[in-house]
Formats: C-alpha cells, sequence, structure tokens
C-alpha cells in the first residue's frame, strides 16, 4: 500500500472528466487500497480518484467513526435525489478553506464494489454530502463551483495567499 500525492487547486487537472472503468483488474484494486490509505492518512472521509491525478470513475468513502467501514464506489451515478440540506465543506484539494454548500439530503447511488458486483445504495446526511462531493469530482467540480462568484474569487484569493 501506498500514500499518494492528493492534487491542489489551481490545478487543473482537477477539472479532468473521469472515464468508466471497464475492467476492475489488479491496478484499480491497488489503486482503491492506496486511496484509502491517503484518505484515512489526509485525514479525510472521501477521495476521488481525480484528485490522485487518476482520471477514472472510482471514489473511495468512509464516514464511520471508528474508520472501520470503507466504500469502495466504481462507475457511480446518482439515481434518486430528494431535499435539500446546507452542510459546511472543505476538500482535501482545496486546503484551509470551508464554505456552506447546498446539497440533496437523500440520495440513492448505484454503482459497482471492487468485486464487480453491481450495488444501490440510500444515503442521508454527511454520508449523502461525501457522495455528492465525491461524484463531483469525477465530473471535474469542486465544491468551489457551487458557491457565488465573488465567494469563489474570495476563496481562491484566500487559497493562493496560502500557497504563495
Ligand atoms: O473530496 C475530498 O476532498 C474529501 C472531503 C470529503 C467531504 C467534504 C465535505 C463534506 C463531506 C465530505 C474531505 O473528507 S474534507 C475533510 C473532512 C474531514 C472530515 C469531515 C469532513 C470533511
Ligand atoms: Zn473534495
Amino acid at each position: 500500500m501506498s500514500q499518494l500525492n492528493i492534487l491542489t487547486l489551481p490545478d487543473s487537472r482537477l477539472k479532468t472528466v473521469a472515464v468508466s472503468i471497464t475492467e476492475i483488474n489488479d491496478d484499480i484494486k491497488q489503486l482503491a487500497q492506496d486511496m484509502l490509505e491517503t484518505m484515512y492518512a489526509a485525514p479525510g472521509i472521501g477521495l476521488a480518484a481525480t484528485q490522485v491525478d487518476q482520471h477514472i470513475q472510482l471514489v473511495v468513502i468512509d464516514v464511520s467513526e471508528e474508520k472501520d467501514q470503507p466504500l469502495v464506489l466504481i462507475n457511480p451515478e446518482i439515481i434518486e435525489k430528494e431535499g435539500i440540506q446546507t452542510h459546511e465543506e472543505g476538500c482535501l484539494s482545496v486546503p484551509g478553506i470551508f464554505a456552506k454548500v447546498k446539497r440533496a439530503d437523500q440520495v440513492v447511488v448505484k454503482y459497482q464494489d471492487i468485486d464487480g458486483q453491481h450495488q444501490e445504495l440510500a444515503a442521508t446526511g454527511l454520508l449523502a454530502v461525501c457522495i455528492q462531493h465525491e461524484l463531483d469530482h469525477l465530473k471535474g467540480i469542486v465544491f468551489l463551483d457551487h458557491l457565488s462568484l465573488l465567494k469563489r474569487k474570495l476563496a481562491m484569493k484566500k487559497l493562493e495567499k496560502a500557497e504563495a
């Protein structure tokens, strides 16, 4: 297992749209394990392959208190959305910046698991937020993209100042 480098804004590779995975081979399984190790070490509760410069439809998530309930979502797709919730979000690719983001309160996501089995998962609360946040990454979207232009500009200024 190894820890991977996480891309940070303003790296334009974070805007890349990920392609679907056609074969869940040993390389994909190793990448998922390395992403979990990287996520736990960050620490974070989610990580998309886009963030480690692998532009394929793969995310890992673990919102459990004990950090013992890892989820590996391959070719994930949200098939149902309901309600609205506002949650303070951060992002491992946007260090030090936090902002409130409106998202669906409940989602149903279909995906393949690491064994290639087709699954459906109904999620609410923080897990629903995390799923939407990670699936945004696979579309080249970061949470700042949901903010007003003014708030996004202020956040980018703060980020550039911190990274200077
Ligand atoms: O994509 C990422 O960078 C992972 C995020 C996922 C996330 C952001 C906001 C809300 C829910 C999930 C990181 O986990 S940000 C760090 C973090 C850590 C603990 C709790 C919330 C956010
Ligand atoms: Zn993120």
